[in-house]
């Protein structure tokens, strides 16, 4: 065992807090969505049951509509030390929410994966079997809220409502939509997130005033999708809607293993597939590009977004080689030390330590190198793999990096960053690839 898988483990085993896994003590201190399932993937490497005991622990917190909110708060943090918390949210007043006090809005839908993941290794058991068929009808009523409550416009794509629904808040792909509207003071509120972590690499207070008013919105209107036709803030992203396309395809492989039909999954992973061809690719661009759903207006920028839907097998060839070929350009790997930066280098609103406007973050690099790999991209596989490794080592399990010098920046100790390097450490013995799994062959000639 290696000195840096030894540490790793030792952040995960310090962030536990007897029942899930908090993202960073001091920043975050409550369990948040796509943290879980990156964090099981994690524990998977070395202890199964505690990457099973993470997703069970998450899906408490499950809406009866299907909804996986955001955060799950903890009752153990101290209440004034996150914002927004339970008090904003005021889940407790929606006849939908259950016991455990929640945010009102998701995350990318990366649970699929994560629970085929924490299943597969421990697969012999009878215990990680009990988990599997008790996980599965849970996934299916959080990707039919996903369908039936989040598919706005006819597209057939998800949408997301606001900003921290993506997982990269400040993400310069949405400055299009929210540059274009007024954001009012409403009441006061205090920012927490400035606490440990300097202002530069957060977002602005700018942004702070529109997540609130944005939130406050949606939670008056008591976070009724109905009313999201009117709601100011509604975009289909490339990232969060590959991901729910890789998770159907991750419910076809459980479906599978339970012995159920897993057609249904690979029709619905299909469908997002045509979707995203028709509506998020932009062919003039060469790019996935996020989308406004109610103007239909794309944004101009790349970001790391553009680059997930790698993850899908039925890219043509052209369109897979065209994300490859931006992926190791001069924008992305092939432009810094310490790829990938989550906005293009070369982009005007490339920030190298303002959070999602530029930094390298771990757990995009692992969306992507998965995605390479079931692509069979090696050597974008290898250059993210190599390089990530070679960050924590450098400079520790920080949240995210600068791209070109490799410095440690926001929340230390951060259990995504540690999860997902013990996994990158175990390459070697990962499982067999989705795609081999389920028949599907790699990258296919004319298809998109
Ligand atoms: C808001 C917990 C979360 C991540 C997000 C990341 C950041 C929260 C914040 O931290 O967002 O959800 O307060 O900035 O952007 O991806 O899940 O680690």
């Amino acid at each position: 065992m290696t000195r840096l898988w030894s540490a790793a483990v030792e952040v995960l085993q310090a962030n536990w807090n007897g029942a899930a896994t908090l993202p960073s003590r001091d920043q975050y201190p409550h369990q948040w969505s796509w943290d879980s399932a990156f964090i099981s993937i994690g524990w998977a490497r070395f202890e199964p049951a505690r990457a099973q005991q993470e997703l069970v622990s998450l899906f408490r917190g499950q809406w009866s509509s299907g909804r996986v909110p955001q955060i799950v708060f903890s009752a153990d943090a101290d209440p004034g030390s996150y914002f927004p918390g339970p008090d904003f949210w005021r889940s407790a007043a929606v006849a939908e929410a259950p016991l455990a006090p929640t945010s009102g809005i998701v995350q990318p839908p990366v649970h699929a994966r994560a629970v085929l993941t924490a299943y597969l290794a421990d697969a012999g058991s009878q215990r990680s079997r009990e988990f599997l068929a008790s996980m599965y009808p849970r996934l299916r009523s959080w990707h039919q809220y996903l369908r039936l409550c989040r598919e706005l416009d006819g597209t057939g794509l998800a949408s997301i409502v606001h900003p921290w629904e993506s997982g990269l808040d400040n993400s310069p792909a949405w400055d299009h939509v929210l540059d274009s509207q007024d954001y009012p003071a409403g009441e006061q509120f205090v920012r927490r997130d400035l606490t440990h972590v300097s202002t530069g690499n957060r977002p602005t207070d700018e942004d702070y005033r529109a997540y609130v008013a944005l939130a406050r919105e949606y939670r008056d209107a008591g976070y009724s999708d109905k009313a999201l036709p009117d709601h100011r803030f509604v975009v289909e992203d490339p990232l969060f809607n590959a991901v729910f396309l890789d998770a159907e395809l991750c419910c076809a492989s459980i479906a599978e293993l339970l012995g159920l039909h897993r057609e249904p999954h690979l029709a619905r992973a299909r469908q997002l597939h045509e979707a995203m061809m028709s509506h998020l690719w932009d062919e003039a661009a060469g790019s996935f590009r996020a989308r406004d759903a109610r103007t239909g207006d794309r944004s101009t920028v790349d970001t790391i977004g553009a680059l997930i839907p790698l993850l899908d097998p039925w890219l043509s060839a052209e369109v897979a080689g065209k994300v490859e070929a931006l992926a190791l350009s001069a924008d992305f790997a092939g432009g810094c030390e310490y790829p990938m930066p989550s906005t293009a280098l070369t982009s005007p609103e490339f920030d190298r330590v303002r959070y999602w406007r530029g930094p390298t973050w771990v757990n995009t690099n692992w969306l992507l190198w998965t995605a390479a790999i079931e692509a069979g991209c090696a050597e974008l596989a290898n250059r993210i793999a190599e390089s990530s490794v070679r960050l924590v080592e450098a400079s520790g399990f920080r949240e995210y990096f600068d791209p070109l010098t490799g410095t440690g920046l926001g929340a230390d100790r951060f259990s995504w960053t540690a999860a997902l390097t013990l996994d990158f450490l175990s390459a070697d013995q990962a499982p067999s690839s989705l795609r081999s799994r389920l028949g599907i062959a790699g990258v296919v000639e004319g298809t998109g």
